[in-house]
Formats: C-alpha cells, sequence, structure tokens
C-alpha cells in the first residue's frame, strides 16, 4: 500500500475542482472539449459499446454479483375491447456492475477516505451521499479516443496478465496517428472480451486478465483525461503487478485522481471500423443513469464517428 499512497498523493486532485466537487476528472470537459468532440463526427456511423443486459451476460457470482434478471410483469394486457389497445411491461433487476458500466467515485477507497477527502463512512446501506453516480449525471459526453494495444501487439487479444504501460499508450498513438488530450475519454482495447463474446467462457473473462499497470495512472494524469475504459471487467491487469496489494490502479485513479473507470466496453467492431478508415477518435456519448445514491451505473456507449 505503500506505493500505492505515495503516488496517490503525487497524483492527487483533491481540491483541484473546490472542496466539494464529486466529480473529479470529468471537469475537464468543458464546453470546448465538447464542441471538438462534436467535429470528430464525420460519417454519422453509429457503435453500441455496451454488452445486452440479461441472464446470459459474463457474471459468475464473484462478489455477489449476478447477471441481470428480466421479468415480464404484464403481458398482452389490455384495456376495452379484446381487439383494441394492449401493452406489455418489464422489470430488470441488476448490480448495477453486472455488464458494461462506470464506477463511480464512491465505489473505491483506502484509509477510510473516498475522492476529495469525504469519509468511508457516507457510503451506506442507503448508497452513496457523496460522490454517487448522480454526480456524473450530465453523463460523460467527450471526444472518445481508441487505443488499440492487442493490434499494436500483433495479436488477436493480449493473454492474461500483460500489463499495458506507458510505452504501450504511446506507441498506440504513433502507429494510429492520434493524441489523447485534455478532457477526453480514453478507450484501450485488449480484445480480451472476446473469451466471453465469442467463446461464452466467463470464467476466463471474469478471473484474469490484460490490463493497464499502475504506471498508466502518472500518464492519464499529466494528459488529463477524463474517462478511461477498457473491454475488461477490471480495467487494471490482473493477476496484480503486486499480489499483496489487490487493484491498486481503482485506488489511486478513483479516490485520489477522482477518474472514473469503465468496464466491459464492447470495442471490437468500433476497432474494426477505426482500422479501416484510419480514424481513431469519435463523439463519445455515455451517460450515467441517475441512479440515487448509486456507486456504479450501468449504460450502452454510443461512439458516433
Ligand atoms: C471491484 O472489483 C471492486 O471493482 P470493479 O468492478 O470496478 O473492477
Amino acid at each position: 500500500m505503500e506505493r500505492v499512497r505515495r503516488l496517490g498523493q503525487e497524483l492527487s486532485n483533491w481540491g483541484r475542482w473546490g472542496a466539494d466537487d464529486q466529480r473529479g476528472t470529468l471537469n475537464f470537459i468543458t464546453p470546448s472539449v465538447v464542441r471538438r468532440a462534436t467535429a470528430s463526427v464525420r460519417s454519422g456511423r453509429v457503435f453500441s459499446l455496451g454488452l445486452p443486459l440479461g441472464a446470459d451476460g459474463p457474471q459468475i457470482g464473484q462478489g455477489g454479483r449476478v447477471n441481470p434478471l428480466h421479468f415480464m410483469t404484464a403481458l398482452h394486457a389490455g384495456y376495452g375491447s379484446p381487439d383494441g389497445f394492449h401493452y406489455n411491461d418489464d422489470v430488470l433487476l441488476l448490480p448495477l456492475q453486472a455488464a458494461t458500466q462506470w464506477d463511480s467515485l464512491a465505489h473505491v477507497y483506502y484509509d477510510d477516505r473516498l475522492y476529495n477527502g469525504v469519509p468511508s463512512s457516507t457510503v451506506t446501506s442507503a448508497g452513496a451521499a457523496r460522490n454517487g453516480i448522480e454526480a456524473m449525471s450530465e453523463g460523460v459526453l467527450t471526444r472518445g479516443v481508441l487505443l488499440d494495444i492487442a493490434r499494436l501487439e500483433g495479436v488477436e487479444r493480449l493473454p492474461p496478465g500483460f500489463v499495458i504501460r506507458p510505452e504501450h499508450l504511446e506507441a498506440a498513438e504513433r502507429a494510429q496517428q492520434v493524441r489523447v488530450e485534455s478532457g477526453d475519454a480514453l478507450l484501450v482495447r485488449t480484445g480480451h472480451i472476446t473469451v466471453f463474446t465469442r467463446e461464452q467462457n466467463r470464467e476466463g473473462y471474469m478471473r484474469q486478465m490484460p490490463g493497464l499497470g499502475l504506471d498508466c495512472a502518472r500518464w492519464l494524469h499529466a494528459r488529463e483525461v477524463a474517462a478511461v475504459a477498457t473491454d475488461t471487467n477490471a480495467v487494471e491487469v490482473i493477476p496484480f503487478e503486486d499480489p499483496a496489494t489487490p487493484l491498486p490502479f481503482h485506488l489511486v485513479c478513483i479516490r485520489d485522481m477522482g477518474l472514473t473507470l469503465g468496464e466491459m466496453f464492447y470495442l471490437e467492431e468500433l476497432a474494426q471500423d477505426c482500422e479501416r478508415d484510419g480514424q481513431w477518435s469519435f463523439l463519445l456519448a455515455a451517460p450515467a443513469l441517475k441512479v440515487r445514491g448509486g456507486v456504479g451505473t450501468p449504460l450502452n456507449p454510443l461512439a458516433v464517428k
């Protein structure tokens, strides 16, 4: 934890946007960043980056996370005449972390403090009183940049345990002729999601994965990235770089930097299209649901090229 504490202190954004701030690095998404994002739309092609929500999702029960349960609560119900108005209604019951998701800034912490010094006791069985997902309610609407590290490495997908370092991010920028700038959302493709989507191997997808190493936190901080997402369940590499310190990247990014993490983003078709036309930036519309006190949100992010 000492390395986490030291790096956390070095990269801390506490107080940067005021003592009451709950949005963290989303503050980098200024109106001019949004205008630049809309200017990156050229063809109008749209890509859905969300996994379907259903019983056939990726969850294996880890940490009490189950796949969404979908029920019909009205089936061919009707008013009036038998050949008149009819309707169907339904209910979805799901862990907010079940599939494609953003983590709120109340999701993880250490030393009893959440982002911006908020006491961890503000999260109760009623949810997060501070740093909850509603604080992201203007959503993530910004320029997205996809860096394809599997492509960089010349493989279909990176193996579990592969540590993505700042050098990989910069090499991908050079190879793709794109640069991550202040206020961008960075999407990192590992290809690992195909372990689930193509091979239906949930255990293989969820238990170990390639991902960002802790060094990348400094790079994301320097580039003023607003949000970072990958196609894996944890964003960061598992097995952890130091087995004694689980999820260090989560701790520094979320708790110290106020940087939200996006998980299980489906990037396959988007990456193919970017490869085809050489355009690796786009408008990313990835709004959070306004779940009161939520510490995460499911979503269907859209990339518009
Ligand atoms: C944890 O595993 C705690 O978080 P995440 O779903 O963000 O990886």
